[in-house]
């Protein structure tokens, strides 16, 4: 790959980074209502996946998913507005952190249901197939939503009607605080989409390059009518399951062995071996510094939803009445 292309990757990479730690300062500045589930640890799978799909091409989030939004080009300001619930966010404000959905870069949405997002990606692969569009529907998944029925009849449908749907299952080897040997007999969760036909491989799931290529030509696949793909990115949580987790049941070895082998380390190592000086890599840094305060700002400065519009679209855009 060029320098521009790994700095561009090292771009959004640093930007779901800076994105996350951001939100979890305003998590403890008590602006964040309800959880928040950093992708710390996981950027390189979102950033590789999104980099490698068309304009035209869905994805479907989970409920750690603001990497996923971001790789897809959504917009920080409005993220974070939606975040700590203003009035600019995606959703107004009502939906939070787990909510986010965005139709004009074809982001269908996060999810707080563990597993759900399965079924609905399989559903816009079909709408895209009758509809006999060149696009492809990735859907983020989990280890955790590896053993949830919507994975298997979702993925078994997909594989029978031949669906052009790529399910990346981000193994960061934990569900909450169950480590992955405590909750499957099988370590590596591709093997599961063996089972129902399904190409599947496993990939680094911390190198941004081995991510992308992959997606690459699973996405082709896909185009080509082969079917759907299913992708194991290997990872690992670099924090605890949500901002108020310690994650002390995480082992000190295991933490300091991912730590080592950072997505952005990762990345900065691509770099140089491509001949590219490390303040190349600084000045993003700096910029993306720059662009996120401002997009800080610009939810801090946000109104609230007026009362009416929480009482309009929460009540009787829901089926209720006053
Ligand atoms: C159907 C369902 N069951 C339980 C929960 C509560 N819950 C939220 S996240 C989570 C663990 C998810 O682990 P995993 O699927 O591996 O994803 P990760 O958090 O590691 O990204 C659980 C049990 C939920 N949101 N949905």
């Amino acid at each position: 790959m060029t320098t521009d292309e790994l700095l561009s990757l090292y771009r959004t990479l640093f930007t779901i980074r800076l994105f996350e730690q951001s939100c979890i300062q305003l998590y403890r500045e008590g602006l964040v209502h309800g959880y928040l589930h950093p992708y710390l640890g996981e950027e390189a799978i979102a950033t590789g996946v999104c980099a490698a799909l068309g304009p035209d091409d869905y994805i479907v989030s989970t409920h750690r998913g603001h990497g996923h939004c971001i790789a897809r080009g959504g917009q920080i300001e409005r993220m974070v507005a939606e975040i700590i619930g203003k009035e600019t966010g995606y959703c107004r404000g009502f939906g939070g952190s787990m909510h986010i959905a965005d139709m004009e870069t074809g982001n269908l949405g996060a999810n707080g249901i563990v597993g759900a997002g399965i079924p609905i990606g399989v559903g816009a692969a079909l709408g895209a197939t009758i509809r006999k569009e060149q696009r492809v529907c990735v859907v983020f998944t989990s280890d955790g939503a590896a053993n949830h029925g919507t994975f298997g009849e979702a993925l078994n449908l997909a594989a029978i009607w031949n669906l052009p749907l790529m399910l990346v299952v981000e193994n960061n080897q934990f569900a909450v605080s169950t480590p992955i040997d405590k909750s499957s007999r099988v370590a590596d969760l591709y093997h599961r989409g063996e089972g129902y036909g399904v190409h599947s491989v496993a990939i680094d799931g911390n190198d941004v390059v081995e991510v992308l290529h992959e997606a690459q030509q699973s996405r082709q696949r896909c185009l080509d009518g082969d079917g759907p793909v299913l992708i194991e990115a290997k990872t690992y949580r670099q924090a605890g399951h949500h901002v108020n987790d310690p994650g002390s049941y995480m082992p000190a070895d295991q933490v300091a062995h991912y730590k080592a082998h950072d997505p952005l380390l990762v990345c900065r190592r691509h770099l140089s071996a491509s001949g590219a000086d490390s303040s190349q890599a600084d000045a993003i840094e700096a910029e993306v510094h720059t662009a996120m305060d401002a997009a800080v700002l610009f939810a801090r400065d946000s109104p609230e939803p007026s009362v009416e519009d929480f009482l309009h679209f929460v009540h009787e855009a829901a089926g209720g009445s006053r």
